[in-house]
């Protein structure tokens, strides 16, 4: 068909394979940490063509982004969805020019699954699953198993998937566990700014009622934290103390576990460049990858009181964070 036409003309110019990734944008840590992976896994050298779109967390961009890539007749679209609904017509668009998709990081949620040919990322269930878990084995080993528990969830972009899961996680918690209350419910965004912009408010509406701030990524418990010491309270294990939870175990993130600013921080891997590049040399070689791959991750506690928790059914070891973890 045409698509082997258009790689016979690439092939003739550079050999390169040519990779169409469009990237949600720059919000975290995580983010800038999965857009270097994929740039160094797809660098010339390795025998690749990157072309890297930014989409400033904007769905409308990421669709005009694919439409380039469509016209410029990629070899492959690599999509980071910055939220899981609203691909249909474009993936359309990718399957019928022959181009092959595949999703990276978040979910899509298309009505037809043969619009991308795979996707790998995390369980982002099971992440919010695991945090509130530790989150349990924690209070009943510090004997506050019965105390009435008050949370509040900084909540991620609203509708990816890294959001939908980790809330999920902790809503089915709050459910079961009958002395704990969500108090509040906000988006953060992902950032740092907002994160702490709305733990300001939520600490000026819930003054000292809050226990435990569920931070669903770390930058936003970064400016959280702030929050919290800027209005004259402590995080950590104290007694009138705030618990900070967080997600993705960044560098920075895990300095902070180590320090006891965060007490949990629930490992979300972003360096995908690689599995990427096995599911294009596995195509590449006229195989089918698997539909969909999760990535094993570990949780990390800046405690020593709870060494296992179960989720789904599987046991996972509580890392604590010293020096040797972050290095
Ligand atoms: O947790 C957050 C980033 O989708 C897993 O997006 C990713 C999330 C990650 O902004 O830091």
């Amino acid at each position: 068909g045409s698509k082997d036409a258009k790689k016979a003309d690439d092939s003739s110019k550079s050999g390169n394979i040519t990779v169409g990734f469009s990237q949600v944008g720059a919000e975290s840590d995580w983010r800038t940490a999965n857009s270097t992976s994929m740039k160094e896994t797809f660098s010339e050298e390795n025998g690749y063509t990157l072309i890297f779109d930014d989409a400033q967390q904007k769905q409308e961009n990421q669709i005009k982004a694919i439409r380039n890539f469509i016209q410029q007749e990629v070899d492959y679209i690599v999509l980071a969805p910055v939220t899981e609904t609203g691909w249909d017509t474009v993936l359309k668009e990718a399957k019928d020019a022959g181009i092959p998709v595949i999703i990276v990081d978040r979910m899509v949620k298309v009505s037809d699954d043969s619009l991308y040919t795979a996707w790998v990322g995390s369980n982002f269930e099971l992440e919010g699953k695991k945090a509130a878990a530790w989150l349990k084995a924690y209070l009943d080993a510090t004997g506050r198993g019965n105390e009435k528990i008050n949370i509040v969830d900084i909540q991620g972009t609203i509708g990816a998937s890294a959001q939908i899961g980790r809330t999920k996680g902790l809503e089915a918690a709050c459910k079961e566990n009958k002395n704990w209350t969500l108090l509040a419910k906000e988006t953060g965004e992902f950032t740092q700014a907002k994160g702490q912009e709305v733990m300001e408010s939520l600490l000026k509406k819930h003054g000292d009622d809050i226990d435990v701030v569920y931070c669903e990524n770390d930058n936003e418990a970064f400016g959280a934290i702030d929050a919290i010491t800027a209005a004259g309270k402590k995080v950590g294990t104290g007694k009138d103390d705030i618990l900070v939870m967080s997600f993705d175990s960044t560098k920075t993130g895990l300095t902070d576990v180590k320090d006891g600013k965060i007490i949990l921080d629930t490992e979300c891997n972003p360096l995908h460049g690689p599995r990427v590049e096995e599911i294009i040399k596995s195509l590449e070689a006229g195989k089918e990858p698997d539909k969909k791959q999760y990535v094993d991750e570990e949780v990390f506690a800046a405690v020593k009181d709870v060494a296992k928790i179960s989720a789904d059914g599987k046991d996972y070891d509580v890392t604590v964070v010293t020096d040797d973890v972050i290095s």
